[in-house]
């Protein structure tokens, strides 16, 4: 294998180890999606960024959010941030194993908050000890394929892509080099998201300004993790170009054999449950970066919840589930009533249960006998 990498480039080791279909799909899709232009030949605008004041985010692992503020406090500045690209092997339940693909090595990657009018200035870097190329298409920007097209960095290359937030709601960023290798990167792991408040702050469907508590980042992921078909266990890899070719095949069913909610079944239950108090208000903020889901609270509701994640639109009210479609980042906010544990579900009940796509909210406080009283224990038919 080693001989054979050193025949080729990586490029093509990597296609040559794909179905035949997923090579024709490639072809078909490689000028549309992977041959952005590199850089822009005539500018008609300069950027406004220039001069503007700059401050750095500090980025922080999911489910938390970095500092921010909910109304904007300063007119419009460059946010700086930075990432860096780890290849990594994840455990996403106990014994089962991907080759994934983070940025800052998280499943999701990390979230950053900017308000309308700002602009999010990000440094990628691929270190020299990852394997493949990667790039960051950013929902939230306008232009040459969401950045993909201006950031594809090999290996021991960093790239700085600045862009200005124009639309208020939250987005995803994922990583997307081109034909098969958008697939295989997403699912292997590498999105996250991006949040753009209004800048005097978010509104209910009055347009009566509303504040949250708290806030929480949970990204979904299916994962499709091959099982070898002697012994039915599934299968670890050493690269992620070792495993492409048999994932690959696993993609192509189009069912997940693991969906998780940051990166493990687990991650969000237990002693890592969510936690809030009632009555404070927590905003969900929920990713998924290639399949639909339908988010739920068993035991509460989405207060307020905005459609597709963008805070341009009216939110809708009480919705007992509120959809998010695969490359959406949807929003939703709950003010707690009661105490106890709250499951946060994909209320496609196999895939929360079956599959893991399910944590915990864990709500401390007084308990409201108005709101709900257990009249009488279960007990024998009288
Ligand atoms: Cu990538």
């Amino acid at each position: 294998m080693k001989d054979l990498m050193k025949q080729m480039n990586r490029r093509d080791f990597l296609l040559s180890s794909v179905s035949a279909t997923a090579a024709a799909a490639f072809t078909a899709t490689k000028t549309a999606l992977a041959e952005a232009p590199a850089k822009v030949k005539e500018i008609g605008v300069e950027s406004n960024a220039k001069g503007m004041e700059r401050v750095t985010q500090k980025l922080v692992k999911p489910p938390f959010l970095p500092e921010h503020d909910q109304v904007a406090k300063h007119p419009p500045r460059v946010v700086q941030v930075e990432m860096t690209v780890i290849e990594k092997e994840i455990e996403v339940k106990p014994g089962v194993f991907v080759q994934a693909m983070t940025f800052n090595g998280t499943n999701p990657g990390p979230i950053m908050v900017v308000h309308e009018g700002d602009y999010l200035e990000l440094t990628l870097k691929n270190p020299k000890t990852n394997t493949l190329t990667h790039n960051i298409d950013f929902h939230a920007s306008t232009g040459a394929l969401g950045g993909g097209g201006l950031t594809h960095v090999a290996p021991g290359q960093q790239t700085v892509l600045r862009f200005k937030a124009t639309k208020a709601g939250c987005f995803v960023y994922h990583c997307a080099p081109g034909g098969v290798m958008i697939p295989y990167h997403v699912v292997s792991g590498m999105y996250g998201s991006v949040m753009v408040l209004p800048r005097d702050g978010l509104k209910d469907n009055n347009g009566k300004p509303v504040k949250y508590d708290r806030a929480y980042y949970v990204g979904e992921q299916g994962w499709y993790i091959p099982k070898d078909e002697k012994t039915g266990q599934y299968k670890r890899y050493k690269s992620p170009a070792e495993s492409m070719g048999d994932v690959m095949k696993v993609m192509e069913g189009l069912v997940p054999t693991h969906i998780t909610f940051n990166g493990k079944v687990g991650a969000l239950t237990g002693d890592n449950a969510m936690k809030a108090k009632v009555g404070e208000s927590v905003l969900f903020i929920h990713s998924q970066a290639n399949e639909d889901t339908r988010i739920h609270i068993i035991g509460g509701h989405g207060d307020l919840s905005w459609p597709g994640g963008s805070f341009g639109n009216t939110p809708w009210v009480d919705r007992e589930t509120w959809p998010i479609h695969g490359g959406e980042c949807g929003v939703a906010m709950y003010t707690f009533r009661q105490p106890g544990i709250y499951a946060y579900v994909n209320h496609n009940l196999i895939e929360a249960v079956m599959k893991g796509a399910a944590g915990h909210i864990s709500v401390e406080g007084k308990w409201n006998n108005d709101l709900m009283e257990q009249v009488q224990k279960p007990a024998p038919i009288t």
